[in-house]
C-alpha cells in the first residue's frame, strides 16, 4: 500500500476526529513532510480533509469519496482480503469485471466506479450512472454453478441489496421481478447478472453481479425520461456521506447470501418484498405483451404466472409491469 493509502486508511478509521501530522508520521514511520504531501494529494482527489494548525488533520464526515480503504473498513472479517478496485470513471464495471474474470480474478473481486460512461442495463439498454452520486459496482462470483443458477443469483442479489438499504433508511424497498428495486414506485437500483462461460467445458466459470444504485442523484439530475420513474435512496437533507459503508454492506450481504444459495431461504424474503405478486401484470414473451396474474416465485427464482387461458407458466427471464387499473 502506498503512503497515501495508509494515511487514508487511518483517517477513514478515525473519520471526524483530529490526528496530528506528527502522530500520522510516527504511526507510518515517515516524515511530517511526507504526510503533508500525502494529505495534499488526497485533497486533490476530492477528499474533504480539515487541517487545523494545532489539532492536525481530520477527514470530514461530509467526505464521500469511494475508496477501497473506506469500503474495507466496513467489510466482514472473512471478506477483508477481497480485491477491490475503485475507478473514477469507467465505461461499465461489468465489462471491466468480465475482463478481470477471464484473467483469473478471485471469487469476491469487486470493481467499482464513481461514474460509468456506458453503464449497461439488460437487453442493450443503458443505465444512467452520473459521477459521485451512486454506487456502480460489479462483484465477481466463482461458485460451482450451472447456468440455471444465474437467475437465482440475481434474485439473491436483489434481496441482499434490499437488506442493505434497510440498514440506512426506513423506506421499505420492494423488488420488481426480476432485477429492479423500487422505493415508492420508483426505481432506485437495477441489477445486471452476466455469466462468463468456460469455452472448453461450456460451464459457467464466473458470474458477474452488476449493481447500479442511485444513492443521492437529485431529481433534476436525471435525464427527463427518467425523472418520473427513477429515485435515489437519499435526498439533500439526509445524511448521505456513507457510500463506502453502503457498498461494503452490499458486498457483505451479496457474498454471504450467495454462499448459502442452495438453502434458498432468501426466496421467502424475495416474495415478501415483491411488488408484483398478487397483481395482474403485463409480461413480455417472444416480443409480445401478454396479460397474466403473478402467482408465485419458483425455486429457481422464476416467476409463476397464470396466463389468460388460466394455465400456469413459469418465466425465467424477461420483462414485466403491473397492469394499471382501467
Ligand atoms: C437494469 O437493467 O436495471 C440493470 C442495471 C445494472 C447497472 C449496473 S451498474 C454496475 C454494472 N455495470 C454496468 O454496466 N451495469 C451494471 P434494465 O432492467 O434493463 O433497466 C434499464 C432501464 O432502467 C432503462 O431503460 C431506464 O428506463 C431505467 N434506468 C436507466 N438508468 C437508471 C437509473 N440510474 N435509475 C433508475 N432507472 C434507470
Amino acid at each position: 500500500m502506498s503512503l497515501k493509502n495508509n494515511v487514508l486508511h487511518i483517517l477513514e478509521l478515525n473519520k471526524g476526529a483530529n490526528i496530528s501530522g506528527q502522530e500520522l508520521a510516527d504511526m507510518l514511520f515517515v516524515s511530517r513532510t511526507a504526510v503533508w504531501k500525502a494529505i495534499n494529494s488526497l485533497k486533490q482527489e476530492g477528499y474533504i480533509i480539515n487541517a487545523t494548525s494545532n489539532k492536525g488533520y481530520s477527514l470530514s464526515f461530509s467526505s464521500d469519496v469511494i475508496s477501497s480503504e473506506g469500503i474495507n473498513l466496513f467489510l466482514n472479517d472473512e471478506y477483508k482480503n477481497i480485491p477491490i478496485t475503485v475507478y473514477k470513471s469507467l465505461a461499465s464495471t461489468n465489462t471491466e469485471a468480465k475482463i478481470e474474470a477471464m484473467n483469473n480474478a478471485v471469487h469476491g473481486t469487486v470493481i467499482i466506479s464513481e461514474e460509468q460512461t456506458k453503464g449497461r442495463g439488460r437487453f442493450g439498454r443503458e443505465f444512467f450512472s452520473p459521477s459521485e452520486s451512486g454506487i456502480y459496482m460489479s462483484i465477481i462470483l466463482k461458485p460451482n454453478l450451472n447456468i440455471a443458477d444465474s437467475v437465482l443469483i440475481t434474485t439473491a442479489a436483489a434481496v441482499a441489496v434490499c437488506n442493505s438499504i434497510d440498514k440506512f433508511t426506513d423506506e421499505k424497498p420492494q423488488i420488481k421481478w426480476v432485477n429492479d428495486i423500487y422505493i415508492k414506485n420508483k426505481k432506485v437500483c437495477g441489477i445486471l447478472t452476466e455469466a462468463v462461460t468456460d469455452f472448453e467445458s461450456g460451464g459457467v466459470e464466473s458470474v458477474i453481479v452488476g449493481i447500479g444504485l442511485n444513492v443521492k442523484t437529485k431529481e433534476e439530475e436525471f435525464p427527463t425520461e427518467l425523472q418520473n420513474i427513477a429515485e435515489s435512496i437519499f435526498h439533500a437533507d439526509d445524511k448521505f456521506c456513507i457510500r463506502n459503508q453502503l457498498a461494503a454492506e452490499i458486498i457483505n450481504n451479496v457474498l454471504s447470501i450467495c454462499e448459502k444459495l442452495e438453502d434458498k431461504k432468501f426466496l421467502e424474503i424475495y416474495k415478501e418484498r415483491s411488488m408484483i405478486l398478487g397483481e395482474y401484470i403485463l409480461y413480455n414473451k417472444n416480443n409480445e405483451w401478454l396479460e397474466g396474474f403473478a402467482l408465485d416465485i419458483d425455486e429457481y427464482g422464476g416467476l409463476i404466472i397464470i396466463n389468460k387461458y388460466g394455465q400456469k407458466e413459469a418465466l425465467h427471464s424477461g420483462e414485466v409491469s403491473i397492469k394499471k387499473a382501467k
